[in-house]
């Protein structure tokens, strides 16, 4: 059973804070984005829109990866369908379509520490930078504010703003440029863009890494832009 969190993180004095985009078991690709990065794990820390697993090849790396102490995801609909199957309350057709079958695959224990390790995962996370307070959340803030979000992640309705945090394109998809009061900006995933796209102070970074021909988007938090990744072309 997954209960609604919120998890605040202390300016990070001593390195770098990056988000990243949907992962969607694609965890070598972003590997090497953190070597060519020099990300350094003493130091820097990683953050995530989650969707850590399916469609992509490497979904079972997910627990390894959340073990890790530098990286700090926040739950994405993924691990929730993912839960949900264990659970036995989600259509195991409708969770193949949807990249489920590395999961389905495996044994109930097997599947039991997946689960246990997504049941950890904040809804929410919030991180102090030099310049304010930066939100994280899988697919939208769907309140005027980040406080009110807050509020109903904790109340009474809960299972309600969960969904919507997890779900919900509506910002995306109708292009509203509402910004959202209380923190300098909000970074999300789950609905592929393009490019990297802002809406108001809401960031847009999952630019589609498991789909063919594109790549990850990493945010650096400190100046709310992509860092680039790529090595130069070598001519030679
Ligand atoms: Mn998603």
């Amino acid at each position: 059973m997954y209960t609604p969190t919120v998890q605040h993180f202390e300016r990070n004095t001593k390195g770098r804070d990056f988000v990243v985009g949907d992962i969607h078991g694609c965890f070598s690709r972003l590997q090497e984005h953190l070597n060519r990065l020099r990300f350094n794990p003493e130091r820097d820390r990683l953050f995530s829109t989650g969707d850590l697993v399916d469609r992509g090849p490497e979904s079972h790396f997910a627990t390894d990866w959340l073990s890790c102490p530098w990286f700090f995801p926040v739950v994405g609909n993924h691990e929730l369908m993912a839960c949900a199957y264990h659970a036995g309350q989600m259509d195991r057709t409708v969770y193949a379509q949807n990249g489920g079958g590395w999961f389905i695959g495996m044994t109930p224990e097997e599947r039991s520490l997946y689960v246990s390790a997504f049941e950890c995962l904040p809804t929410a996370i919030e991180v102090e930078t030099t310049e304010g307070l930066v939100g994280i959340v899988h697919a939208d803030v769907p309140t005027p504010g980040w406080a009110a979000m807050r509020d109903g992640l904790m109340g009474e309705n809960a299972e309600a703003f969960l969904t919507l945090c997890t779900w919900s394109r509506t910002r995306i998809s109708s292009g509203l440029p509402d910004r959202v009061s209380d923190v300098l900006a909000v970074v999300v995933g789950h609905t592929p863009v393009d490019r990297f796209t802002s809406l108001g102070n809401v960031l847009f970074v999952d630019t589609g890494a498991v789909y063919r021909g594109r790549d990850f988007t990493i945010l650096d938090l400190a100046t709310l832009k992509p860092v680039q990744v790529r090595e130069p072309v070598q001519w030679n």
